[in-house]
């Protein structure tokens, strides 16, 4: 747990800085500021100018989860410290397969994941990093309930950190190479977001929840909307929704792209502090509260200080489902019948699950136990397989003592470990065939295709818990809870009534068993395992350097249609035993993406010498052998997704020079620049019609790389011909050296 001291000493720092950058910039401030210039490395020497500047950074802390420490650590070991430079842990999450309740699932994790659990808790140990055994909880959750407090900055291996935004704090989605950076002791970059600014008024009532806010917004927004911005929340509606609440948006505006999401301290946060026993800390907070949220100036006329305001009436706020395959995809639940009609979805709900790191809440489970009570005492039976994913330790327990479980257990529900599970494909389907067209309705966050049965055709839709709930009742997403009726066995109607929960457990919260193992005081003496015939395991071999010349006649490896995520580029499910070793997992390069040039996904072309529908690797493979790189060329928000730098380093290993595209998410380009990809955009997105299966692609101009300067590409036609195409990039002085280095590790070890 964060100490009282410190946090009591950031505060002090935070007001001499706020001070400072007010006094330097003539105005008041929004909280997003105040915690950026209270983190800033440099204060006096920062430059500052939104969606201009870098910004560098001094976090609190750094979390990682077991899919992504594994890449995080074996780079933060070729750093060549000694012990992390700040606080760090690695959560035990996402590698726990959900196939027949907690207990079993994660007996079998612990067995089948042995090599990489004791290659995390022996480097956890020996560099100073608390470790969170498998089963302790999600990542997310157990921040929130341990680490996080008002005001500070974390940055985590996981696109969902911003979670942490619920109880005020900065929290940030970074790829393994940041958080490797940022152990060695050095700071953290990233580009000064633009902000927007979300002014909440009304309250919720009935069916409408926390969920639908970020719902709402990511219809309204799409998944690009956030790229490179912060959104605040503020207004008076801020303040009635629960902590929980406000990390359920918080944690879901990685699904706008956004660099993170905060709410302004006040008393739910508080309650929420106190009933996770840091009272003190709420305490501390309450005599900071006017460092801990915009000034009142900035209340006044928010549209001086943000770069967008959104205005939502929670009062007058719908339900919303949102899918299939992209989280954008949003209505009205009262829209939801008429969207099955028209678009032809399966109408019948082949699955139900609940909970995951964004919907686990005290708050979410009484609402949708109070759902599953009402129809058990209807005598209905669920018509959708019910699965429950418990956030934490304390939630799981806590769950138990007030009958939750029992009532789901009722239900029919399978109670899952606390862990990731189905959300990131660790669930083992057997009702349904691979190829299958189905609908399944969860409370989790992301819904591409293929995320979380493995099965492309299941038509995955996101909703809030009660919602999921009472659809497993129903088993039809035509049913509308509000104003629909189910029978009941003895034919009569009923109609469930609105659902009710608590905030917060009256009892307080169980704790159960935490998980939670410390670092050894000294790492000397401690070896960090990694048996040298792993297949789950490789030690790293640092990239070669840039040899100084063009890029020349690349053929295109793969030129991707549509939406290109980060499950596209790099699949999870059965490839997440793989994140420690890259040459393994790099055969999962594209396996998801659609080709242009090919009939089916993951199929790729080797055009030297007329060998087609092999896997991209396979094709990448080949060329790689002779010498050849490649180039990918993409569509718009490129990468979005999940902070798995796996879809760079596979590409970068496998010999890809370049990614050139319309746009990209955040979190991917960066993660291209550090493992020295070539991250190139469009100058006119309309070029990308002029790119065929057999064209070679040369990058010109390549030594005289320079901070906001455009290159230049040649297409070479098969006619000889030669078409100019001009791209820009994103790379500062700094990270042009990244590139010329190979990589940002061998620049940092140089
Ligand atoms: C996800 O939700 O996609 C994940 C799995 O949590 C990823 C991290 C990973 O791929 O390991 C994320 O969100 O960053
Ligand atoms: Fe785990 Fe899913 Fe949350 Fe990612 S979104 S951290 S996979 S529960």
């Amino acid at each position: 747990m964060v100490s009282n001291t410190y946090v009591q000493e950031r505060y002090k720092a935070m007001s001499d800085s706020v001070a400072q950058a007010r006094k330097k910039w003539g105005r008041p401030l929004t909280f997003t500021e105040k915690i950026l210039v209270s983190h800033l490395d440099n204060l006096e020497t920062q430059h500052w100018e939104r969606g201009i500047a870098q910004l560098l950074l001094r976090p609190d802390r750094v979390a990682m989860q077991d899919a992504t420490a594994q890449m995080a650590m074996l780079q933060f070991i070729q750093s060549g410290r000694k012990r992390v430079a700040v606080p760090s842990t690695i959560h035990c999450d996402h590698l726990i397969r959900a196939e027949s309740g907690a207990k079993k699932d994660i007996e079998r994790a612990i067995t089948e994941n042995k090599e990489v659990y004791n290659f995390l808790a022996s480097s956890a140990k020996k560099y100073g990093i608390g470790f969170w055994k498998p089963g302790a909880g999600i990542i997310h959750q157990v921040v929130l309930e341990n680490y996080a407090f008002p005001g500070g900055l974390v940055i985590g291996t996981d696109s969902h950190t911003p979670n942490g935004g619920g109880l005020g704090m900065m929290a940030i989605g970074v790829g393994g190479a940041d958080a490797g950076e940022v152990m060695a002791g050095l700071p953290w970059e990233v580009l000064h977001p633009k902000l927007i600014g979300v002014k909440l008024t009304g309250a919720m009532n009935g069916w409408t929840s926390a969920k639908d806010v970020i719902l709402y917004l990511c219809g309204l927004l799409t998944t690009k909307g956030g790229t490179n911005k912060i959104i605040e929340y503020f207004g008076p509606g801020a303040a009635s929704v629960s902590a929980t609440g406000k990390g359920t948006i918080a944690n879901m505006g990685a699904e706008l792209g956004a660099t993170t999401s905060i709410f302004p301290y006040d008393v739910k946060m508080a309650a929420y502090l106190a009933m996770t026993e840091r009272a003190d800390i709420a305490e501390i907070a309450d005599q900071n509260k006017a460092l801990l949220s915009a000034d009142p100036e900035v209340l006044q006329s928010p549209e001086n200080y943000f770069d967008e305001i959104i205005e939502i009436n929670l009062s007058t706020l719908e339900p919303h489902i949102v899918g299939p395959h992209t989280p954008d995809m949003a209505r009205p639940l009262s829209k939801m019948a008429s969207d099955v009609k028209e678009k032809g979805y399966p109408a019948k709900v082949s699955a139900a699950l609940i909970g995951s790191c964004t919907n686990s809440s005290y708050e979410d489970i009484s609402r949708a136990a109070h759902i599953a009570r009402q129809g058990l005492k209807a005598g209905l039976k669920t018509k959708a397989q019910f699965l429950v994913t418990p956030g934490s330790e304390r939630i799981y327990h806590t769950m138990k003592r007030d009958g939750f479980m029992q009532t789901f257990e009722e239900m029919g529900a399978t109670v899952l470990a606390n862990a990731c599970g189905p959300c990131i494909g660790q669930w083992k389907r057997n009702d349904m065939k691979t190829g299958e067209a189905n609908s399944i309705i969860s409370s989790f966050n992301r819904n591409f295709p293929g995320r979380n049965d493995g099965n492309a055709e299941t038509l995955s839709f996101l909703s809030s818990p009660e919602i999921v709930t009472a659809m497993a009742f129903s088993g039809d997403l035509n049913f509308n809870p509000i104003s629909g009726t189910l029978k009941m066995a003895d034919g009569t109607l009923m109609r469930f009534e609105t659902p009710q929960g608590e905030e917060l457990p009256a009892d307080g919260f169980v704790k159960g068993e935490e998980g939670f193992i410390p670092p050894a005081e000294s790492g000397e003496g401690i070896s960090v395992d990694i048996p040298p015939d792993s297949d789950r395991l490789q030690m790293l071999k640092p990239f070669p350097k840039w040899d100084g010349l063009d890029f020349s006649r690349l053929p295109i490896l793969v030129k991707v249609r549509g939406k290109c995520t980060t499950d596209h580029i790099s699949p999870a499910g059965p490839w997440l035993k793989y994140r420690g070793h890259l040459d393994k997992i790099s055969d999962n390069l594209l396996l998801g993406a659609n080709n242009m040039f090919a009939s089916e996904p993951g199929k790729a072309h080797d055009v030297l010498a007329g060998v087609r529908n092999l896997t991209p690797a396979q094709v990448a493979r080949r060329y790689f052998s002779q010498g050849i790189g490649t180039i990918i060329i993409g569509d718009e928000n490129y990468g979005e997704g999940s902070s798995r730098e796996h879809a760079a380093m596979s590409p970068r290993f496998l010999g890809v020079r370049v990614v050139l595209v319309k746009s990209f998410a955040r979190i991917h380009e960066t993660n291209l620049k550090k493992q020295g990809v070539l991250p190139l955009t469009f100058a006119q997105s309309g070029d990308a019609e002029k790119f065929n299966e057999t064209d070679r692609v040369s990058v010109i101009g390549l030594s005289a790389l320079e901070q906001g300067k455009p290159v230049a590409v040649e297409i070479h036609k098969a006619d000889g011909s030669t078409v100019p195409v001009l791209a820009h990039h994103s790379m500062t002085h700094q990270q042009i050296g990244w590139f010329q280095a190979g990589s940002a590790l061998n620049a940092m070890n140089t």
